[in-house]
């Protein structure tokens, strides 16, 4: 027993000692709360954009995708929910090379890749064809650039465009070089894509109706890189202006090639050479260069894109960049006025949106197209090209007027260009 109780002591005077440490008590340590569950991981709702991001036209490509890419970068940002969940956008982005038979691929890899809508494609040649993949899928698409008519007279419901058509920016470039250069023999060349033909076939014929003379149609390719045979013959008819319908990366060395061989008409492009690239492609022989666009210039996007861009990619935006921001957008608005991200939802959404983007007011007609588009009309002056005038609902409006009325009407939020207004070159008709 004895020997039993001096164990039981040494036990107790060790617990003794291991409670209290070296005299002090030793407080228990706090119970941890449960550490809450981790949110739910936020819904992927994918977004597609498609352009040409090699070969040529690969800056213009370049310049759509950044578009598409801040405005879904902002949205993340603004921490989206659609029913009710989170939601996380992401954007694949795919390189169709200007191609239809690439575009067709690479349509239908978003298709599998379940993207809720797509933003593109760039060249009118290769959305058509993709736009009956996303149809028959019955995925929305909002193209930023795509201009040839036919990509919205097929009737698909789920097809959009941003900017004008080529049946609005043909007549428009012809007009006001017909009023303003007052040619009397025009050549007329083009890329035979289905843009640069379609909007040479629009631009011919607003000419002839005007009563010009248009000479018989010369055609490259859009990679045709030598033109010198077509401009030599060109030359001998001694046109006062040529008109090309293709992209700068053709348009540059065109209009280079034609200054060399002493060619001294007036040479005017559609939007697809309507660029500051000309004067790298072109040097000063780009100078005085007639273009348009088929929509608002970049200068007078709103100012919180323009911000916005140069400070995310350190550049300015080229050509339709505030269009495929305002596509991607577009979407997005759609979504969350449906609260959902199912194409069928949002749809009916995106088809009667009223929205203010950084490219002016959008609303789409029963064909998708954009409602009351502008064209504007450039000119390149010093190695950039200068918007001179806008072309509205049928008038022709100098773009210092334009900017100056559109700063009356939003002060705060006037375009960036008003600061520096630019002057009209020639006089305008009203
Ligand atoms: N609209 C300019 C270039 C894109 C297109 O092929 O329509």
């Amino acid at each position: 027993m004895k020997r039993r109780g001096f164990s039981l002591a040494i036990f107790a005077a060790i617990a003794a000692l291991t409670l209290t440490g070296c005299g002090e008590e030793k407080k228990p340590e706090p119970v941890a709360a449960a550490a809450p569950p981790p949110p739910p991981a936020p819904m992927v709702v994918k977004i597609g954009h498609v352009g040409p991001l090699t070969g040529g036209i690969a800056h213009l490509g370049k310049d759509n995708e950044n578009g598409a890419r801040l405005a879904v970068e902002e949205a993340n940002a603004t921490g989206l929910k659609l029913g009710g969940k989170s939601v996380k956008l992401e954007l694949i982005t795919e390189d169709d090379q200007a191609d239809p038979k690439v575009g067709t691929t690479v349509a239908q890899k978003l298709v599998d890749a379940k993207v809720a809508g797509v933003v593109g494609h760039l060249n009118s040649g290769v959305t058509i064809p993709a736009s009956s993949i996303y149809n028959q899928a019955g995925i929305p698409m909002v193209s930023g650039s795509a201009t040839n008519p036919q990509l919205t007279e097929q009737g698909f419901k789920n097809v959009f465009r941003v900017v004008g058509r080529d049946d609005q920016q043909g007549p428009a470039i012809a007009s006001y070089l017909a009023s303003e250069v007052k040619p009397k023999t025009v050549a007329v060349i083009d890329d035979a894509t289905a843009y640069g033909e379609g909007l040479a076939n629009e631009v011919e014929k607003t000419l002839k109706a005007a009563g010009v003379k248009v000479l018989p149609r010369e055609k490259g390719t859009d990679k045709t890189a030598d033109f010198k045979a077509i401009l030599t013959k060109l030359k001998g008819k001694k046109p006062d202006a040529v008109f090309y319908g293709g992209m700068d990366a053709t348009g540059g060395p065109l209009m280079k090639q034609g200054r060399e061989l002493g060619i001294k008409a007036v040479f005017a492009f559609g939007d697809g050479a309507c660029t500051d690239k000309m004067q790298e492609l072109a040097g000063n022989s780009a100078e005085g260069l007639l273009c348009s666009q088929a929509g608002l210039p970049v200068q007078a996007a709103n100012k919180k894109f323009l911000n916005a861009y140069k400070a995310k990619f350190n550049i300015d935006p080229i050509l339709y960049a505030p269009f495929t921001y305002d596509a991607a957008n577009l979407l997005i608005e759609s979504m969350k006025k449906a609260d959902s991200a199912d194409p069928a939802k949002y749809l009916p959404e995106l088809a009667k949106i009223s929205y203010d983007g950084a490219s002016g007011k959008i609303e789409f007609d029963d064909k998708g197209d954009r409602k009351d588009a502008e064209m504007t009309i450039f000119t390149m002056k010093g190695g950039k090209i200068e918007p001179i005038a806008i072309i509205k609902g049928g008038k022709t409006i100098k773009f210092e007027d334009f900017i100056k009325a559109a700063e009356a009407a939003t002060p705060a939020e006037a375009p960036k260009a008003a600061a520096e207004p630019m002057k009209a070159e020639e006089p305008v008709k009203k």
